[in-house]
């Protein structure tokens, strides 16, 4: 069994819809099993900066799946929950990362593991800090443990990530 992060973004709304329904589809694969899961955390757009808040989570999983049918497999959730890839870091109904695998490094045409912009990315470490402090980040990444690496991010990229919590639709 590999252990797998992943982390998982949408800022098109229904953004909580999309999370479960993402969350159900990787849960439903025979070679996939959700151990932990974050908070929902709603996050400032990094990046491209004008477009709606995202909803951000991290979970851990454990796989037979290789990289490669793990990305197919997020790649394909993706599409069907209907992202369309237009704008570079542009708004998406789901975005789903696979952060690590193992304690791998992995560098492929389609695929790089550790996710190289993940150390600098609050909206990541947060989430993962919750379900996993202690793991560290691999060779690439200078072998810091997520707690380290979050506390080299500004107070400013900290205060744009805060937990989420449904609303109850209230009935008239
Ligand atoms: N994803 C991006 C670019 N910017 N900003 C936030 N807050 N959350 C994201 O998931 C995100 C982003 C590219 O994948
Ligand atoms: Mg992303
Ligand atoms: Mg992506």
């Amino acid at each position: 069994m590999n252990k797998v992060y992943i982390a998982l973004g949408t800022n098109i709304e229904p953004r909580f819809n999309h999370l479960q329904e993402a969350l159900r589809r990787l849960q439903e694969h025979k070679k996939i099993s959700i151990l932990k899961q974050s908070s929902i955390y709603e996050t400032a757009p990094v990046g491209y900066t004008n477009q709606a808040d995202f909803l951000n989570m991290v979970i851990q999983a454990e796989t037979d799946c290789t990289p490669i049918e793990l990305l197919d497999y997020c790649q394909q959730i993706e599409k069907e929950l209907g992202r369309r890839r237009t704008i570079r870091f542009g708004p998406r109904t789901i975005d789903l990362d696979i952060l690590l695998y193992n304690q791998e490094n992995i560098k492929m045409e389609r695929l790089t593991i550790p996710h190289p912009r993940m150390h600098e990315r609050a909206f990541v470490l947060v989430p993962l800090n919750e379900i996993a402090p202690n793991t560290v980040l691999p060779l690439t990444m200078e072998n810091k443990c997520v707690v380290d690496a979050i506390k080299e991010l500004s107070g400013n990229d900290l205060k744009d990530v805060e937990i989420w919590t449904k609303k109850e639709s209230v009935e008239e």
